[in-house]
């Protein structure tokens, strides 16, 4: 067989199998344009509130008795000011300290610089966000644009090292104008063994549809080092998580090592290219993963089945990680 033949029958072979996942509808791509994210510049107000939760947990929340682990998704554009009236309903001082955004000394929520609530307490913690551009002195300032987030600084030790192991923390997104919107957006931090405070072997999970534009911003605490993996799904090694153009030169990886206060994001098209089924994430750190550093991103088909998963073969109840984006708009 000469070289023309032997390169035939691979691409022939190669188109069989391409066409035999090709002619699965849950496999397909995205369809409709993506939404993008307006310019920033409005100035918001929130509420906020830290309480303790059932198990020993404490938690922040938008609401009185509505608080959650991790806490709930604030969301900001470029140009954005935030001011986040907060109420420390538990019976220790609790703080808001925050990465990634601007923000004055008196809302560094520390002990230190006396900006910690004491039982009972409020203060307002002001947020400033920026879009990137040129210095007087011609160097580049970058904006305020990431994947972020917030947690307690107080509770335990001068550096929260108590509240965040019982759950005070959550994500913060900035978005620059013009930056793809996701249908949905999920958290998922590695806090010390855990994921999102819940018992191994656990999840949590998320769940999607094929074909569902979803955000993962994932977050890291505690003591130790990790490496997140998602089965089936891919993602750029940027600040968007996505690839700009053909010519962008940024790696495209499905794992990424995270170390406490490590934060990253990413948008990926559920089930693109491999269609629906019961995805693993995890730790990829062996030990890890073994004692139940695990869950699902449970991609369904349209009609809301999932091939191949038996729920009760698994562990993991669903729900605990997704929010929808959208949160302090
Ligand atoms: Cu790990």
């Amino acid at each position: 067989m000469d070289r023309r033949g032997f390169n035939r029958r691979v691409l022939l072979g190669g188109a069989a199998v391409a066409t035999s996942l090709s002619v699965a509808p849950e496999a397909m791509s995205a369809t409709a344009p993506a939404r993008t994210a307006p310019a920033g510049g409005e100035v918001r107000r929130i509420k906020m509130y830290a309480e303790r939760l059932a198990g020993g947990q404490m938690g922040y929340g938008f609401e009185k008795g509505r608080a959650t682990v991790p806490g709930p998704l604030i969301e900001l554009n470029e140009g954005d000011t935030l001011h986040i009236e907060f109420e420390n309903t538990t019976d220790v001082p609790v703080s808001l300290h925050v990465h990634g955004v601007d923000y004055e000394i008196t809302s560094d929520g520390t002990r230190q610089t006396r900006s910690a609530v004491e039982p009972g307490g409020t203060r307002t913690y002001t947020w400033r966000t920026h879009e990137p551009g040129r210095r007087a002195d011609g160097t580049w300032r970058s904006g305020s644009a990431g994947y972020w987030h917030y947690h307690d600084h107080v509770v335990g030790t001068e550096h929260g090292t108590g509240g965040i192991r019982r759950g005070l923390y959550g994500p913060v997104i900035v978005r620059r104008k013009g930056d793809v919107l996701p249908d949905a957006t999920h958290t998922i931090v590695f806090n010390d063994m855990t994921i999102n405070n819940q018992p191994a072997h656990t999840g949590p999970n998320v769940e999607a549809t094929v074909g569902d534009r979803v955000e993962i911003v994932m977050i890291t605490h505690g003591e130790y080092y990790h490496t997140f993996h998602m089965h089936g799904h891919r993602w750029a090694d940027n600040r968007t998580g996505i690839l700009t153009g053909p010519d962008d030169p940024t790696r495209v990886v499905d794992t990424k090592i995270c170390g406490p206060a490590d934060s990253f994001g990413f948008q990926v098209i559920a089930g693109e290219g491999v269609g629906a089924g019961a995805w693993m994430y995890h730790c990829h750190v062996q030990s890890h993963a073994d004692m139940g550093m695990v869950g699902l991103f449970l991609v369904k088909k349209p009609d809301g089945t999932i091939p191949g998963y038996h729920p009760h073969e698994h562990g993991g109840h669903t729900g605990s990680a997704g929010k929808k984006s959208g949160h302090a708009h």
